[in-house]
């Protein structure tokens, strides 16, 4: 309607007051071309990232919830009585919900994440089936510096909560200047986190190239996302899904491939492809128990229990802040 085209008019003449547009223009101005992939996530990719989750070649979730329901009363037993969830990128909401069952009395849950909308419709539809308990969504970038609210009086523990993998995200710097950073703000309590393991590549690298296409179409998505957003011009038929296993730096690479020589347009700007010149939009590191109780060690914490799989695809650690 009218309304609409007011508004993709008002985004385009003002693009660059937007840290999407911002990031995303410094990515195509240097080479090689990068950008972060908590790009991914607005309300369409973060749908998509929810079919990813059950796909059959996406072992990850399904192996992380296994390990999370087969542990609940040994993890629950180290959160202790009264404990609250602070959690990093909280998504549907579903492994939470496993420890919550198992807890003694969980006092409170502040989800965070960057997609506001995704967020409010999982944190309300976990306040409905959990009455009693204290949800408190944070709209924010846990990359960025945090503030929490302060311990509820009477409150057992601060548990951190970081499941998914998603340290694998991060380089190996931010990967400690997070949990660092993590480490002070959970001091007293401990981290709950998944971490999935260096393994076949050939596993790794069906996960990552779904038969249906839906990793594709979320790689794909950010390049949608700023046609919507930022009025940028991508046609996204001409851009590939490639994914790969990068076995020295034990990490999957995912980009955005131009199939060929072409010009686009974001916010007034234009940027050249070559063909076969790539975006590259995410890594997703892999690890040994040891490499992650390593990282965990040099950035502060105690390293605790380890949980996995009976095939150790995953793991969950424990580590105390
Ligand atoms: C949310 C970062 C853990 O790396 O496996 C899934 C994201 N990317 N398929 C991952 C993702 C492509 C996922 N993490």
């Amino acid at each position: 309607g009218t309304s609409d085209a007011v508004d993709a008019q008002s985004r385009l003449e003002a693009p660059m007051d937007n840290a999407f547009a911002q990031d995303l223009c410094a990515a195509l101005s240097t080479r090689p071309r990068a950008i972060s992939p908590k790009y991914f996530y607005d309300e369409a990719g973060s749908l998509l990232f929810d079919r990813i989750c059950d796909l059959p070649e996406y072992y990850p979730t399904r192996t992380e919830l296994g390990i999370l329901e087969r542990n609940a009363q040994d993890i629950a037993a180290h959160m202790g009585p009264r404990a609250e969830i602070v959690e990093f990128g909280a998504g549907a909401l579903r492994k939470v919900r496993i420890l919550l069952d198992a807890m003694d009395r969980p006092a409170r849950y502040l989800p965070i994440d960057i997609s506001g909308e995704h967020l409010s419709r999982a944190a309300s539809a976990l306040q409905q089936d959990y009455p009693g308990l204290d949800v408190q969504p944070v709209v924010a970038d846990y990359t960025q510096r945090l503030l929490l609210p302060a311990p509820l009086p009477g409150a057992g523990q601060r548990v951190g909560f970081f499941p998914g993998s998603t340290i694998g995200n991060f380089t190996p710097d931010e990967a400690l200047h997070f949990l660092q950073v993590t480490a002070q703000v959970l001091r007293g309590g401990a981290l709950l986190i998944g971490a999935d393991l260096v393994k076949d590549p050939a596993v790794l690298h069906a996960a990552y190239n779904d038969s249906q296409g839906v990793t594709a179409a979320f790689n794909l998505n950010l390049l949608a996302r700023a046609n919507r957003e930022l009025g940028a011009r991508f046609v996204l038929e001409q851009f590939a899904h490639s994914a790969f296993y990068n076995a020295p730096r034990q990490r999957i690479e995912m980009h955005l491939v131009s199939k060929r020589r072409q010009m686009v347009s974001v916010g007034g700007q234009c940027f050249e492809f070559e063909e076969g010149e790539t975006l590259h939009t995410e890594n997703s590191h892999k690890f040994t128990i040891d490499s992650l109780r390593s990282l965990a060690v040099r950035a502060g914490f105690r390293p605790g229990p380890v949980w996995t799989d009976p095939d150790n695809l995953f793991s969950v650690h424990w580590l105390h802040a």
